[in-house]
């Protein structure tokens, strides 16, 4: 608490169990119903676009639909106050929800892009509304060419300006949170590391987190739903 009262800047990284408690499956958790037979990892790819375009556009018309029907839980809630009441926060996500920026946060870096975009496949142009007729993926409305979701795939380079926003604030923050993330992609991961490892306290919020002690690393073991709330009320008790 002592940490985040007296911090000047905030920088958080957020990865899919922030969703969970909105009802958003997580990476690691198996999926359900139809896609239960595929890894994310097998479908977020160029090469399993190239191979079945129209499976991976349906999986991630199924995950529109999941987001649409999902709120901003207590956890994003949280977050979004926080930036409020500190002198600076830079939220970095990993998530493609949007669920950050529906519950209220701005300084916000989406390092994986966003599903509710999409992009056309031969020029990149980006579109956030599209029509959708039997040809699925749709055609891209300048071009034809097949739109794709406009996220990050695995193989695929992050967004380079996005990439050094979050370096940028990771390496100068004071305290660092991450938050309901398993730390296994690459390169967010190296994000809370780059902060450790330039002075700033560590905080790690996950369900399942490994105990390890060290100066300056918390290892905070809770669902970021209930314990964001209770850590703004325990470092800011005056604040509404
Ligand atoms: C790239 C968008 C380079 C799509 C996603 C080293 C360096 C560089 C690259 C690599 C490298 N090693 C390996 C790579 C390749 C790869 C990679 O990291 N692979 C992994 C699997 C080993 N990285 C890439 O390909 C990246 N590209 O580096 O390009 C390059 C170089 C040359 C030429 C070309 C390219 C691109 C990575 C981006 C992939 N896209 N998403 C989509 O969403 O469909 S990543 C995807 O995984 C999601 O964004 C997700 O957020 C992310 C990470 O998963 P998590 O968020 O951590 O979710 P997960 O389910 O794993 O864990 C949830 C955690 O929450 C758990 O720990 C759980 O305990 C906890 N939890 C659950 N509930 C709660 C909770 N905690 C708190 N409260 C709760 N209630």
């Amino acid at each position: 608490m002592r940490a985040l009262r007296a911090a000047q800047h905030v920088a958080v990284l957020t990865g899919a169990g922030v969703s969970a408690e909105s009802g958003i499956p997580t990476f690691r958790e198996a999926q359900t119903g139809l896609w239960a037979r595929f890894s994310p990892e097998e479908l977020a790819t160029p090469e399993a676009f190239r191979r079945n375009p129209r499976l991976v556009w349906e999986w991630y018309a199924w995950r529109r639909q999941l987001v649409a029907a999902a709120a901003p839980n207590p956890g994003h809630l949280a977050l979004a106050r926080l930036e409020r009441l500190v002198p600076r926060l830079t939220l970095i996500t990993q998530n493609v929800d949007g669920l950050h920026a529906r519950a209220g946060s701005t300084d916000l870096i989406e390092l994986h892009g966003n599903l509710a975009r999409v992009r056309c496949l031969a020029e990149g142009t980006v579109y956030t509304s599209w029509a959708e007729g039997d040809t699925l993926p749709p055609p891209c409305p300048a071009c034809g060419a097949p739109l794709r979701p406009d996220v990050v795939w695995f193989g695929e380079q992050l967004p380079q300006a996005a990439l050094e926003r979050a370096w940028a604030a990771a390496s100068s923050c004071d305290l660092f949170l991450s938050i309901g993330t398993s730390g296994l992609v690459q390169p967010a991961a190296t994000l809370p590391e780059l902060a450790y490892r330039s002075g700033a306290s560590l905080a790690v919020i996950n369900l399942d987190v490994a105990s390890a002690a060290e100066p300056r690393l918390y290892q905070l073991h809770a669902s970021s739903g209930k314990l964001l709330p209770a850590l703004l009320r325990a470092a800011f008790p005056g604040a509404a």
